[in-house]
């Protein structure tokens, strides 16, 4: 079986309020052809398929359009799980459209797919959390779990009452135990995979994450997934990376901010057979629209830079170094030769000296976290999410939050 992996499309995404979807676009049309060239049978897309529970129409079309695309007429079977950017009821609701497209979408954890035609294709058998896909003759069970926020879980795992108790359980081991639930399902004839939107111990952030996830609450250990599962594909961290040669993160489609600029996009190939070790190939994709970081001495090396730069289809952020606020003809010249610059932000003599001191300076967790989010947001933090980061910092019992709205960016 020739397996596409993919997550974090985040359609509808802005950077800095200008919109991505064109580049997305570019994007998802490389993956159209890449799925067809490839003779792909199986797309797996890993959640955070949308920015926001309410994303733009635009986005949700060319979604369905992708979808439409990559299916051929139910030729390819196409799983999706949402991610914690997903609204899990929304994302599924044309659900009964696409699965005469052999699409199967999929919104919370231990759903229940209806067994029968999905396309060109059969799902054989299915329970909560997993199901079993026949393609061309070759049996898959795939164990499925949309991002689990703590609140989910608790509500999917415990129905009974007396299982109080069970919910102080960490997260990572309600996590665990789902899965060794679902792990029975494996056979020996089968390919065995799992498709999830998680954050697994030995990621290193991709980039934008401002999550809240510290201290390790929202973190599962890898050896908590299924041993015998032959691949995980996963979602949620935006750098494509390798935590065992069966358990990878494809990465997001794009670069969605500076900070996610430092690294290439992929997707991932998987062959794989029964009982057999997956071959699995790194696809590169395409960046339309790069975004690049300069950092200036001054107003003339920022001009320069608008000039060079003024052909080519970047996104631009300019940081120069300067002893007052720039003037408003100043910007309006950058902007003339370079149409896309995201930001200017001017860098104060007294803030870069600041910004060294703060770098060698110990300061304790609670100070940090302020002039972190000052730096990034550009704003004061609010009192409620600063007593909610005391909260978490200091371990407090926080079991009957749900993280959904307060996680960050991944
Ligand atoms: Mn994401």
């Amino acid at each position: 079986m020739k397996l596409l992996h993919t997550s974090d499309w985040h359609l509808g995404k802005n950077l800095e309020g200008y919109s991505r979807l064109e580049e997305q676009e570019v994007v998802l049309d490389y993956l159209v052809d890449l799925v067809n060239k490839e003779n792909i049978q199986v797309v797996l897309i890993a959640g955070d398929i949308y920015d926001t529970a309410n994303p733009p129409a635009k986005a949700e079309q060319l979604f369905y359009q992708t979808l439409k695309r990559m299916s051929n007429h139910g030729q390819r079977l196409i799983i999706v799980i949402s991610g914690n950017h997903d609204n899990p009821e929304r994302l599924v609701c044309a659900g009964p459209l696409a699965r005469e497209h052999g699409i199967i979408m999929i919104g919370y954890p231990k759903t229940t797919i209806e067994i029968g035609q999905y396309g060109k294709h059969q799902v054989v058998a299915a329970g909560a959390g997993y199901l079993e896909i026949e393609v061309e003759k070759e049996r898959a069970v795939i164990l499925t779990l949309p991002y689990p926020s703590e609140k989910r879980l608790n509500d999917v795992l415990y129905e009974i009452q007396e299982e109080e108790e069970k919910k102080a359980e960490s997260y990572g081991q309600k996590i665990g135990e789902l899965f060794s639930q679902l792990e029975k399902h494996y056979r020996e004839d089968t390919i065995n995979l799992v498709v999830s939107h998680l954050f697994v111990q030995g990621s290193q952030n991709g980039g934008s994450e401002r999550s809240i996830e510290l201290g390790g609450t929202y973190v599962v250990d890898k050896n908590l997934l299924p041993q015998k599962a032959q691949y995980i594909a996963l979602g949620h961290i935006h750098k494509p990376q390798v935590l065992g040669e069966n358990l990878r993160y494809s990465g997001a489609i794009l670069p969605f901010n500076k900070r996610e600029s430092k690294y290439k996009n992929s997707c991932n190939i998987i062959t794989v057979a029964p009982k057999e070790v997956p071959l699995v190939e790194v696809k590169e994709l395409p960046n339309p629209k790069p975004i690049k970081v300069y950092r200036l001495e001054n107003y003339q090396e920022a001009l320069e830079v608008c000039k060079e730069t003024s052909k080519e289809d970047s996104w631009v952020y300019l940081e120069i170094k300067t002893d007052s606020y720039m003037k408003e003809e100043e910007i309006k010249e950058l902007k003339k030769w370079k149409d896309s610059i995201v930001a200017i932000e001017p860098i104060l003599a007294e803030q870069e000296e600041k910004e060294e001191q703060s770098f060698h300076r110990e300061l304790p967790m609670e100070e940090l976290i302020k002039d972190f989010y000052k730096s990034q947001f550009q704003t004061e933090m609010d009192e409620e999410l600063y007593q909610l980061f005391l909260t978490i910092i200091r371990n407090e019992d926080d079991n009957e939050t749900d993280s959904v709205s307060i996680t960050g960016n991944q």
